[in-house]
């Protein structure tokens, strides 16, 4: 895969890119509270482009071990203003939501990309997308966020996280979403124990064999907190390793709420590469 395209965009993915998060909720793991209003989110979204943002994922359920749903209604409140207001800009706006109306209504309102814990499977989220122009990234989850946690098993980790994600891009295919549009993601922490996230940082390049742009998740997650003994908000150092890592093992998008640390430790590998 050489090139992403996202919407009105066609991003390049020979070199890692960064997309910053802006989560419109009370009840993040990582930064619940802290921009949940309109305003506070659209600026904080701006810091993040200035900061050197490729895209940015925008969303208003959280999605953390134990997480209460939230209604359609309440989410498409927290979303489509702070979208609109950050919409039409350089860089392209995902939402994060696995609501089939809010994708629609989301790309209506200028989304580029629909990032979705469900992989698509919930019914017409596959219409929704492939309606349009918007890239999409299929994400691993299993079980659901209130539970996902509860001692996870898995035979072969890698293996079966591949297989699901392969049946997956295949029923995007099918329901007409180029490959072009398409990004894969193993969804650390979602339905995995520490094991089982290490297991797929380590053979992260397995996922090549997918034949899509990857997508790595790792920022601030509970497996850091295990490995460093640290709070949530002290995890910028650890976040940046675990990106940094996902980078060179093929991940090309790395999802992160510390952009400029993350920028940074990019370009120092960029540098170290050679090419730039
Ligand atoms: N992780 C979170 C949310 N969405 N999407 C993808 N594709 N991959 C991920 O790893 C991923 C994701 C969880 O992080 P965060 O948004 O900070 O927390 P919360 O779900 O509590 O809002």
């Amino acid at each position: 895969m050489s090139f992403l395209q996202c919407g009105k965009f066609k991003l390049s993915l020979e070199q890692p890119l960064v997309m910053g998060v802006v989560n419109v909720t009370p009840d993040s793991f990582s930064d619940g509270g802290q921009h949940f209003d309109t305003g506070r989110s659209v600026e904080h979204g701006r810091r993040l482009i200035e900061e050197g943002a490729d895209l940015l994922d925008i969303g208003g359920e959280s999605t953390r071990p134990g997480a209460a749903p939230v209604d359609l209604a309440e989410e498409r409140r927290r979303v489509l203003p702070v979208l609109k207001a950050l919409a039409g800009g350089k860089v392209p706006m995902s939402v994060d939501t696995r609501k089939p109306e809010l994708m629609r209504e989301a790309i209506a309102a200028g989304a580029d990309m629909v990032n979705d814990v469900g992989a698509l499977a919930a019914p017409a989220a596959l219409e929704a997308v492939a309606a349009s122009r918007a890239a999409v990234c299929l994400m691993h989850m299993r079980g659901e966020p209130a539970t996902m946690q509860t001692d996870p098993s898995y035979r072969d980790v890698v293996r079966e996280v591949r297989d699901y994600l392969a049946g997956r891009i295949a029923e995007a295919e099918r329901a007409g979403i180029p490959r072009q549009r398409i990004i894969a993601d193993p969804g650390f922490g979602f339905g995995k124990n520490l094991e089982h996230n290490l297991a797929l940082l380590r053979s992260f390049s397995d996922l090549d064999a997918l034949g899509v742009a990857l997508l790595a998740g790792l920022s601030r997650k509970a497996m850091l907190g295990k490995i460093t003994g640290r709070e949530v908000g002290d995890r910028v150092h650890a976040s940046v390793a675990a990106a940094l890592i996902a980078a060179q093992n093929g991940a090309h998008i790395v999802r992160v709420h510390d952009v400029a640390a993350t920028r940074d430790a990019l370009s120092v590998w960029r540098a170290v590469k050679g090419n730039g």
